[in-house]
């Protein structure tokens, strides 16, 4: 650790059964599928225990937002510092981050400590309801992925950072490469959005270009899918995985998440689906 990196608190166990720290910094989802609690879900579901500092609460369903309101960003830096200051955080796991404002205090705080920090670059609902500020993507690449161990763009978050469509592998293993030579930190890019027998998303490094596969289950209408997959990824760095066996394991566990989701009807008849963060 550099000398001018703080060091967080680093308690031993005392019982020899206190389990690994994540914290998320995310939006809370009403539905629960996605943010805030869908990551707590699947940090307990990896056996780490979860913190969370709110950025925005949304009120929706897994199709639609409500209504969307910031928190205020002094308020995010406070939560923060708080928990880093007192509990041992293994790694860190940003989702929606809301507004410019909140991801310079993000930022301005990460800085100052040495720990794995996996970005999630949410900006657009699974529904099409816009999440994320316009002038918060400049923050992002200028102050946040400077910071990050991994970034895990959609193919439409990636599209949005390079300023151009993804249409098909081969463009998205060319945009996994220019992000890498622009940003300097590995991405995992994620080809949900492709049509293909297997769901393939790739894990650039500087050094290398890694394709992770899961057959693509398809006519599920969840969301949160990203959120999941990164805060298991979160999980596995708290743990101490190296990068690649969490990248994996976070793959199986979201696929199986997808494949065994649950399903109710909601009142006009129509089928609500929800990832199942236990499988
Ligand atoms: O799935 C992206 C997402 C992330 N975070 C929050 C959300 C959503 C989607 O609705 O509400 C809080």
């Amino acid at each position: 650790m550099s000398s001018d990196s703080k060091a967080n608190a680093q308690g031993p166990a005392p019982n020899g059964q206190s389990p690994p720290v994540a914290l998320t910094i995310a939006g809370s989802d009403s539905s629960a599928g996605a943010g805030i609690q869908a990551d707590l879900k699947t940090f307990a579901r990896f056996g780490v225990y979860g913190l969370n500092a709110v950025t925005c609460v949304v009120a929706e369903t897994p199709g639609r937002v409500v209504r969307l309101r910031g928190v205020e960003p002094s308020l995010v830096r406070e939560q923060l510092e708080v928990l880093l200051a007192n509990f041992p955080v293994g790694a860190i796991k940003t989702g929606l981050l809301h507004s410019a404002a909140i991801v310079h205090e993000i930022a301005g705080i990460l800085s100052q400590y040495k720990l794995p920090v996996v970005v999630d670059p949410v900006m657009i609902a699974t529904g099409g309801d816009r999440l994320l500020d316009r002038d918060a993507i400049a923050a992002y690449t200028e102050k946040l992925f400077p910071l990050a161990t991994l970034v895990t763009p959609n193919l439409d978050e990636a599209a949005v950072l390079l300023g151009e469509s993804i249409r098909d592998f081969a463009a998205m293993r060319l945009a996994g490469e220019r992000l890498v030579a622009q940003c300097g930190v590995p991405f995992l890019l994620k080809g949900g959005h492709l049509t293909g027998a297997d769901a393939i998303d790739l894990l650039v490094t500087e050094t290398a270009v890694i394709e992770i596969a899961a057959p693509f289950t398809r006519g599920v209408k969840t969301h949160g899918t990203g959120c999941a997959y990164s805060a298991a990824i979160t999980a596995g760095l708290a743990g101490a995985l190296p990068l690649e066996t969490a990248v994996r394991r976070a793959k199986d566990f979201v696929s199986r998440a997808i494949a065994e989701h649950f399903t109710w009807r909601g009142a006009s008849g129509e089928e609500i689906h929800a990832l199942n963060h236990s499988a």
